[in-house]
Formats: C-alpha cells, structure tokens, sequence
C-alpha cells in the first residue's frame, strides 16, 4: 500500500525511538496492528524494553539539557517547519489514521488538520509565553515571573484520537522548551511511527539532537514506566478514567504534575425553543461521528416534552440515511468500532437500559452483510431511557444515543449535570434566556459548554479538557501552555540597601 510506504511503515516496525533513529532489533517482542475495517494485519511493531525505555530518558535528559537554551521562537520554528511537513503529508497520515483507527476518511483528514492547527498556534504562542510584572513594596526592586520547561513530558494518548491528542501536548509542550515520551494507544501504533518518522525529517534538517520527540511503545506495563518515573515531571494523559485514577494516584504519589483528559458523558439539552433541524444535525454527527467513539461524542439527548416526539422521528429518518461501511468509501459516514470487545461493550450496554426499563427504538444491531471479513460494524443506537439508570450513567465507547425528556430548564440541568463526567455539554435554543442560564454558574458544570453547537468537534484554539471524573486537566489552546512550565517569581534589588518586606526590621549589626 502506497501511503504506508510514503510514512515509512513496513512490515515490522521498531517501535521505540530517540527522535531520529529507532532503536533495537527486530527480534524483540512485537504487537500486531489489525485494520479495524476486514480485521486483517497491516504491520508489527516492536514493544519497548526497559533497557530501551531508559536508554530514551537518559538520551530525553540529554537533549532538554541544550532544547530548553534555545530562545522559544526558534523552538517554534522547528514547530513551524513540522507543520509544513504535516501538510504535505496530510492524504497519507489522514489515510493512516483511518486505515488504523477506522474513523472515515473525512475525519482522519480533520485530525491531521488538528495537528496542523496546533503546530499554527504553538507558533505563535512561542513568542507568548508571558509573565507579569508585579510593583514590588520595597524601593528600587524589581519583581517579575518568567515562566520554565519542566523538563520529560510523558503523553499517553489513546487510540481514538492517534494522532492529534499527541500534537496538542507535544508542540506546546515543545515551544515551552520541553522534551517529549509518547506513548500512543497499542491498538494504534502505527501512526505513532508515521508521526515519528515526520518529526524526524525536521530534527535532522536543523541539525538537532536526539531526544527531543521520542517514541516508546507497548501497553500498560510501559504505562507504569512512565507514570512512576521521577525523571518525567509531568504525565499528560488520554483515556478512560480508571486509567486516570491510576495515573493520578501513582504520579501524585511522587508529588509529580499531571494533565487528565478521561471520560465524557457529554448530553445537548434541546429545548422547545430550538431550531430543531440544526439540533438534529448536531446530534447526529456528535453521536454517530467516529462511530461514537470521541470523548467529545453525544451520549445523552435531554428534550423539552412539547418536541420530544419531533425530534426523535427527526434523528430516525437522518440516522436512517446514514451510510455504515468501508470507512475510506467516500459516501461512508459511519466505519467499524475498534474491535470485537468494543462491539459487546455496546450490546452490553443495550442490553442493560432494556434490563432497567428502556426501550432501544432504534439500531443496535451488529451488522453481519456490511462485515468486511472480521471488521466491527453495527448500526448506531438510539434508546428511550432515564438519567439515573446506572449503564447512562456510564461512558460506553459505541454509538448509543439515550433520549431523556424534560419539562422545565432546571430540571433539564439537572438532569445534565447529574453524572460524575464533565467534559462537553451544549443547549440548542433559540431564546437568549435559556442559553445563558445554561453558561451561568447555575448552568452547565463541563469544561466545554456550547449554545446551537453540538458537543463534539471543538476547535484547538480553545482550552480542552473537563471537570469532575474528567480529571480536571486542560490542553490544546488558550493558555494551557502554563500546564507545560514552571511559574518562577523574581525579584531583584537594584539598591544599596537591604530592606525586608513586610516591614520587618533584623539589625544584624
Ligand atoms: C477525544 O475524543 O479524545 O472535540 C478528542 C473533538 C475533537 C477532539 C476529541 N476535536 O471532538
């Protein structure tokens, strides 16, 4: 397959690697990746051993030793030329990242246009990195705060999004003067070696040392690696919260730093006073889209009484037309899960709201005549339920749409504020009122919170991230790059005298 060679992927793949070159033999221990669209092998990768992982710290230690010298907009301009290089790549990574993840194509697209957009604002921003000055009580000091590199950032990413979670961590966690471990998702590693191999084009180009974007790969026990090492000060990471809490517990033990981006129970409250069409359409893409499969996607759709029955046989007819099938297929609009365990997750989960008292009225179904030998394809789900049923109160990584009904705003909020997670969370309503309730204090509770825009899909100019079992981090844009550095107050006296703040008088004569 063409674009695999254009990314330099080949039937084994060296999985551990210092920025420029990868490291070990191909004898070691390696993991499969399957396409999820038939099922079959595309490649092996190796898994990194702990001789390997220590070898990439030491040589991480290295190269943020000389990184973290070089004036930040020059870092962006490494940042900038791997944005380039990211364009010319964008049809090959794209396809990669559906081939690998099964997401259609448009989307694999749009999230190498994530990285893209990332690599623009970590641009910028590296000529951004403020500090404020403050007015020092005492005579002729000056007092300032500069912001630092921390040093190693981890990211551990997962497999949903393989590529661009990356990027929003690691270009801003580059321009900060930082040096990178990634570790992607062991159902993707693949696009973890394509992104490798184009970061290394840049390095090479600038004459830059290894260690500053490195690779390891393998599963939870590399996992563990990372979070209990000291010599990584933070540990930025992607994926369910159980994983979270782990990571939480194990790197707050060593006093370390972390940014938690986990779980979503993301719900868009439509009111009576909604355009119902574009709530429809937002729906759709945000609970279908990537196969329901984004921390970002719709889980729950909270409906004012009068347009319930509206809307309901709106979303049927629209989920009606939706092409389920060969994600690289143009007219696809849904590909496969993940894998096998995804799809009995999902019927699992369908089974459960039937068991509590709901009504799945519409799909579900694992689709055997669409199957591309072993790939996962089901027919997204749309259930009648209620808010306290304990399987919605879950994240379930498949497309289920549960339908809940309301009656007045509060009990709407509510009802959307009522589960642990808080990532995304949007109303669609038409009445100025509503909509600003809803962004109030008394309003939605999630990082994220949108009027007439769906819950997934957000831009990276913005901060991402959530509250409550979301874990509470944020990345991507706004001013998330002061995750990635150390805050470091100065003040310096330019006097002949040695006052003491506070007023405090210490005659040592
Ligand atoms: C994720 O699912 O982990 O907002 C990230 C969105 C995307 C990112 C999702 N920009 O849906």
């Amino acid at each position: 397959m063409d674009f695999l060679k254009k990314l330099g992927i080949e039937g084994t793949n060296l999985g551990t690697s210092t920025g420029q070159q990868f490291l070990g033999d191909e004898g070691a221990e390696t993991i499969s990746s399957h396409t999820p669209i038939d099922g079959s092998q595309i490649a092996d990768t190796t898994v990194t051993t702990r001789e390997e992982y220590d070898k990439v710290v030491a040589q991480a230690q290295e190269a943020f030793k000389e990184w973290r010298m070089v004036p930040a907009p020059k870092r962006g301009e490494i940042v900038r030329q791997i944005g380039l290089e990211l364009r010319k790549h964008k049809e090959d990574l794209g396809r990669l990242v559906t081939y690998e993840m099964g997401k259609i194509y448009q989307e694999g697209l749009g999230e190498v246009q994530e990285m893209i957009d990332i690599c623009d604002f970590a641009v910028g921003q590296s000529r951004m990195l403020y500090g404020k000055t403050m007015q020092s009580e005492r005579p002729e000091h000056r007092m300032y705060e500069q912001w630092q590199p921390l040093g190693i950032t981890g990211i551990i990413s997962a497999f949903n999004f393989p590529v661009a979670v990356y990027s929003w961590n690691a270009m801003i966690a580059a321009i900060c003067g930082n040096v990178m471990i990634w570790k992607g998702s062991e159902k993707t590693p693949l696009c973890g070696i394509a992104v490798q191999n184009i970061t290394a084009k840049v390095l090479k180009r600038n004459d830059l040392p290894e260690g500053i974007f490195n690779l390891v790969t393998g599963g939870r026990e590399v996992g563990e690696w990372m979070t209990e090492d000291e010599r990584l000060p933070l540990i930025s990471a992607t994926g369910s919260i159980r994983m979270g809490k782990e990571v939480a517990k194990t790197v707050g033990a060593r006093l370390g730093k972390t940014i938690l981006e986990l779980g979503g129970n993301n719900a868009i409250i439509v009111s009576e006073n909604a355009d119902l069409e574009m709530a429809a359409r937002a729906t759709v893409f945000g609970s279908v889209g990537t196969c329901g499969q984004r921390c970002t996607s719709t889980r729950r759709l909270i409906v004012h009484e009068d347009v319930f029955d509206e809307l309901k046989d709106r979303l049927i007819e629209i989920y009606d037309d939706v092409n389920i099938g060969n994600p690289l297929d143009e007219d696809t609009l849904v590909g496969p899960l993940i894998d096998e365990q995804a799809t009995e997750n999902m019927q699992k989960a369908l089974k459960e709201v039937e068991k509590a008292g709901g009504e799945v009225i519409y799909g579900g179904e694992e689709l055997d005549d669409t199957k591309l030998k072993d790939g996962q394809y089901v027919r997204p789900a749309i259930a009648v339920a209620e808010n306290d049923f304990d399987i919605v109160q879950e994240e379930t990584f498949a497309p289920i749409l549960y339908l809940l009904k309301y009656s007045d705003l509060d009990e709407a909020i509510s009802k959307h504020n009522g589960v642990k997670q808080g990532l995304s969370s949007s109303i669609f309503t038409l009445n100025i009122r509503e909509a600003e309730t809803f962004l109030s204090a008394r309003g939605s509770d999630c990082g994220i919170a949108n009027v007439n825009v769906g819950t997934s899909g957000a831009e990276i100019g913005g901060a991402f991230g959530g509250e409550k079992e979301t874990g509470g981090g944020r990345e991507s844009g706004s001013d998330a790059w002061k995750a990635y550095m150390r805050r470091q107050t100065n003040t310096i006296n330019w006097s002949d005298e040695m006052p003491l703040a506070q007023g405090i008088e210490f005659d040592v004569d």
